[in-house]
């Protein structure tokens, strides 16, 4: 049989399930996940390879409507993500709000091999589930409509099987060992965030960014120091905490998942900085990698 590759991109509105859904197709935890809109703030790759595929795919920033140079930046993601996919996929959640017109229009128009998911089924009725599927049959055509809980990972491998056989006929275009395009130190702050994420409040985990100034391996063990930024003084006081005792939970339940991702004992260290305003900062995005 000839071997199948192809670019398949996970888009969709924040918060119904994308990164949950790429981390089950991998069987592997690339994409950090929160309750909280914005958690994905670029594209990450998860390269899955069998004997005679494999499936590149792209977990994207939620569609919003931007309020700073940084939500311009994401979007910028999903944009490139539209273009380069070889198969869509839509991902919608049951109760969740329905995705922009514009976004669905321009998919439709776009007329690339889409699949439309309805995910987060645990937290509905069959009849709703129904629903949702003749509302999206209505509304966009599709390969396929289906229903799945990449919570409970439900639906998943259908899900997989589908997209192996729209795949189109191709070479592999990574090394089949190799999992994501990004280097472990990309991972090491994410997982940081995504700490930040689940123990702070309101504004703190929107205006944080995490940059892994040094990672080195000394034998079997990694040091990596990280720099917290954030936006004012007062954010930094928060994040810090009384005695640095918040900053110091922060450390260990990411010092213990960076072991687990990198399968390595870990030395991290954290500081927090402010840098003003970098959410609407050019010089300062370029500098964290979100590029135009
Ligand atoms: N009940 C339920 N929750 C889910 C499911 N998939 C994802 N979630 C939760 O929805 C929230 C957002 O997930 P995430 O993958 O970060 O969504 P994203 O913003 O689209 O990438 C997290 O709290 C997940 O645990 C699902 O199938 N069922
Ligand atoms: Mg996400």
């Amino acid at each position: 049989m000839a071997h199948k590759a192809g670019f398949i991109n996970i888009i969709g509105n924040p918060n119904t399930g994308k990164s949950t859904l790429m981390n089950k197709l991998m069987g592997e935890k690339l994409s950090i996940v929160s309750p909280k809109a914005q958690t994905t703030r670029h594209r990450i790759r998860g390269i899955l390879s069998g004997e005679d595929y494999q499936a590149v795919f792209s977990d994207t920033p939620g569609i919003i409507e931007p309020a700073y140079l940084l939500h311009h930046r994401m979007m910028g993601v999903v944009n490139h993500a539209l273009e380069d996919a070889d198969l869509i996929i839509l991902m919608t959640a049951v109760s969740g709000d329905d995705v922009l017109p514009e976004v669905a229009d321009r998919i439709k128009k776009m007329g690339k091999k889409l699949i439309v998911v309805i995910n987060k089924i645990d937290l509905s009725t069959q009849e709703k589930v129904e629903e949702a599927v003749s509302l999206w049959k209505s509304k966009i055509p599709a390969i396929a409509y289906l229903p799945i809980s990449a919570k409970e990972k439900f639906n998943i491998d259908t899900l997989l099987r589908v997209i192996i056989e729209n795949l189109p006929e191709s070479p592999p275009f990574f090394p089949k060992d190799q999992l994501t395009d990004l280097p472990e130190k990309f991972f090491a702050a994410e997982i940081i965030r995504e700490k930040i994420l689940t123990f702070y409040k309101e504004e703190i985990p929107y205006s944080v960014e995490v940059q892994v100034d040094s990672f080195k391996e000394e034998g079997e063990l990694v040091k990596i120091y990280a720099v917290v930024i954030t936006e004012r003084e007062s954010q930094k006081g928060i994040l810090i905490g009384k005695k640095g005792i918040a900053m110091k939970r922060i450390g260990v339940e990411a010092r213990r998942d960076i072991e687990r991702f990198l399968g390595k004992k870990v030395y991290l260290e954290l500081i927090v900085k402010v840098k003003n305003n970098w959410r609407n900062t050019e010089n300062s995005l370029r500098h964290f990698g979100y590029n135009p």
